[in-house]
């Protein structure tokens, strides 16, 4: 039977009769059991839960062969896709089943995790990171029995070959009968137990092979036991409770169960029993496990195998092999599957939920500062490109992140690409990231190479001489995607449009155009500069090139986005356009963020003068201004003020004005209108709103306007100041 992605997306298959019966249960310990944290625990009562979610197809007759592997692959390239329960496989007893894509859907993840459902991957991630902060194992509890004995075989009776274990990638070497599976064992010296998911192949009734890559707390363990030429035990369970498969796969710190892991997690213990072939803990509910011994006096080949990088990399070898003394499986067994594809397939979603809140815990817990996100990017596996977002806080910040980030557990394996970025970029989007490699990165300064790091024989870019002598290391590429620390204050700031941009000074539009980021932020004083529109003396220059010399109409004007004087700080001046000449031309100054620190913040600053003709003007305008004087806050959403001066019949006319949005001082909305509005606040305070100053004499005029003045105890602050200047030339007509 051909298996379609429709038919999978179907409710068909889910609204056929379930092959779920009624189990009687022979065991004395309860299979499916609400932890005390009140989290579903067991593969079948996790099942139900998601089979009542809507996010479970059941598929009859899928063949092993062919079927089973393609609706896997199909299903797990395609994001928040169901899970599929296969049963009646041709050639097995039908009521065998296989679980294909158990978490290829982020509320999966969520839900056995023990975390709310409706949570975006990010938010699953850092609640995950949350919860697990500090989080303290508990050791698994042994029972004398459980399910997983309600068929036992040993000897010649033992058939690896009735599981129906699909051949998951057309180029297989075999039947793999673990990828959703673990490996158990113990370490001879110091008898911790670990649990390591890692791929098993079936060779015959009785042999498996499995491949686990050099460093991998399983591998450690079994060559010691090799080293003493010993046999290595090994218990190993296909298909389990969801989290301890989760547990076998995420990097779980050396010398801690996993087992212990899970019952830390949960709140309550996992419960094994004692394996009677190898003492090894096997959990009550596995759905089938294996007990035997592992030998590397008998090899077989291994391979090849579709791997996570997307390649047949490690191709095929001689690999150790687990001779099988005991087989336990429990009645209409279900064989978990997990098999690698090209990223983003369903392992590279989970891993990277698990993987980003593990690597950023890992680069906190070594005492760097300051990082604001991490995401171990599906695209790579959750291994090969790697993020980090942080603020930066002093010179070399950004480089200890990267090297970091490459070298702690989570991220020294397999990995490729380590990028660390400022904190306005989501490190969890692609685009994002790339354009801050693209924008920030100086190529020749920006990228350091780590040289012989911790790799793998599954990656395809080692070269074969290196392979042949067992060199499975690579390099890696550290891209500091950040503003350089030492100007960043002077970066030109983005052209993204903020929110509460003001296109007009009556209207305020609340315009998303990108995503709200969080400021940016140099410490200390920080004012990012948008480059000049407009070259300041241009028209100035031609101006007075097209015209006689003096006695003409002359200018002057300035405007200010923020003009302060503070005690301690002393003056501060930001946005300012300077003075315009006497000439008259046009000056211009922008400003996209200005973080005063203690004092005032504020977005997307304009400030401009210009004087031509018989007309002089200048504004000032800020967005989202938040302004603390004495612990009084005074904030606007938008403010502005314009100052213009011009000549008419060689008489000066001035004027001024300013508007304010959204304007709340201490906690009360003010309506600004009139000039000049005077609002007194207690410890002496006094703020001017709208505040306007105007006077001609003679040929002269001038004009003031600023959207705010705030006087306090020898504190000055002034925000968007316009100042406009205009000296007329009587012989001139027109002017
Ligand atoms: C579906 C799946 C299959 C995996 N297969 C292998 C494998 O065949 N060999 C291996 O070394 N690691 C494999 N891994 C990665 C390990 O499970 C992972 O590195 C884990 O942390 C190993 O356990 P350990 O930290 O106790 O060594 C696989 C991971 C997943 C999710
Ligand atoms: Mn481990």
């Amino acid at each position: 039977m051909a298996v379609t992605a429709a038919a999978l997306a179907s409710s068909d298959c889910s609204s056929r009769g379930s092959p779920l019966g009624k189990y009687p249960s022979r065991m004395a310990v309860t299979l499916e059991r609400q932890s005390t944290t009140g989290q579903t625990t067991g593969l079948r009562a996790w099942l139900d839960e998601i089979e009542q979610m809507g996010q479970l197809r059941r598929v009859h007759g899928a063949n092993a062969e062919e079927d089973i592997g393609a609706a896997t692959d199909v299903l797990q390239h395609a994001a928040e896709s169901p899970a599929a329960l296969f049963d009646q496989i041709p050639g097995y007893d039908p009521s065998f089943r296989v679980l294909v894509n158990g978490f290829g859907a982020t509320d999966r993840i969520a839900l056995t995790l023990g975390l709310s459902l409706g949570l975006s991957r990010v938010e699953v991630s850092d609640a995950w990171r949350k919860k697990i902060r500090g989080m303290q194992p508990l050791p698994a509890v042994e029972v004398s029995d459980g399910p997983v004995f309600e068929n036992v075989r040993r000897g010649d009776d033992i058939d690896m070959t009735i599981f129906p274990a699909p051949r998951w990638h057309p180029g297989d070497g075999g039947r793999y009968i673990g990828t959703g599976s673990f490996d158990i064992t113990r370490d001879p010296d110091d008898g911790w137990v670990n649990v390591g998911t890692y791929r098993v192949m079936v060779h015959d009734a009785r042999r498996l092979g499995y491949y686990i890559s050099p460093g991998k707390h399983g591998r450690l363990h079994r060559q010691k036991y090799f080293d003493r030429g010993q046999k290595c035990p090994v218990a190993m369970v296909f298909g389990s409770d969801p989290l301890q498969f989760l547990a076998g796969c995420t990097e779980v710190p050396y010398g801690v169960s996993e087992f212990d892991w899970v019952g830390g997690v949960r709140g309550a213990p996992v419960q094994v029993v004692k394996g009677p072939i190898t003492g090894l803990p096997i959990p009550t509910d596995a759905e089938i496990a294996v007990e035997g011994f592992a030998t590397d006096q008998e090899t077989l080949v291994e391979g090849p195998f579709g791997e996570w990088m997307g390649y047949y990399g490690s191709g095929s070898r001689h690999e150790p092999v687990l001779q099988v003394e005991a087989l336990y499986y429990r009645d209409q067994p279900i064989l978990v599957g997990s098999p690698p594809g090209q990223p983003p397939d369903e392992q590279a979603r989970y891993r990277a939920i698990l993987r980003s809140a593990l690597l950023r815990d890992e680069i906190e817990k070594v005492a760097i500062p300051d990082v604001t996100g991490v995401w171990c990017h599906e695209v790579g596996g959750s291994r090969l490109f790697n993020v980090v977002s942080i603020k930066q806080r002093y010179p070399g910040h950004a480089r200890q992140v990267l090297h970091a980030a490459s070298q702690v557990r989570a991220g020294a394996y397999a990995g490729r690409y380590v990028i660390v970025v400022d904190e306005d970029i989501d490190p969890s989007n692609l685009e994002e990231v790339l354009w801050a490699v693209c924008t920030r990165s100086d190529p020749a300064t920006s990228i350091d190479i780590v040289h012989r790091a911790w790799s793998t024989p599954l990656d395809p870019r080692i070269p074969p001489e290196r392979r042949q002598v067992a060199d499975f290391t690579n390099s890696r590429g550290l891209i500091d995607a950040t503003r350089p620390w030492e100007w960043c204050d002077q970066y030109a700031g983005g052209t993204c449009l903020r929110k509460n941009y003001v296109s007009r000074p009556s209207e305020s539009f609340r315009l998303r155009v990108c995503r709200p980021r969080p400021r940016l932020d140099c410490g200390g004083v920080n004012v990012r500069r948008i480059p000049r529109a407009i070259a300041a003396f241009a028209l100035a220059a031609l101006w007075t090139a097209g015209v006689s010399a003096a006695p003409a109409t002359s200018f002057s004007g300035q405007a200010t986005l923020v003009n302060a004087s503070v005690p301690l700080l002393g003056k501060i001046v930001v946005g300012d356009t300077g003075p315009l000449p006497a000439s008259g031309g046009n000056l211009n100054n922008s400003v996209a963020v200005i973080d005063l620190p203690g004092l005032l913040t504020a977005e997307v600053g304009q400030s401009s003068a210009s004087g031509q003709g018989n007309h002089s003007s200048s504004s000032a305008s800020l967005t989202d201004v938040a302004l603390t004087v004495l612990g009084i806050s005074i904030t606007a959403t938008a403010v502005q003020s314009q100052a213009e001066a011009r000549c008419q019949a060689g008489q000066p006319q001035v004027s001024g004005s300013s508007q304010l949005a959204g304007l709340v001082i201490n906690g009360q909305s003010i309506a600004v209108a009139a000039p000049n509005l005077t609002v007194a606040l207690p410890l002496g305070i006094t703020v001017v709103v709208n505040e306007q100053k105007s006077s001609t004499s003679g040929a002269s005029g001038e004009s003031t306007a600023n959207a705010l003045h705030v006087t306090a105890l020898g504190i000055e602050v002034v925000v968007a100041s316009s100042h406009a200047d205009i000296t007329c030339d009587k012989g001139k007509p027109g002017a």
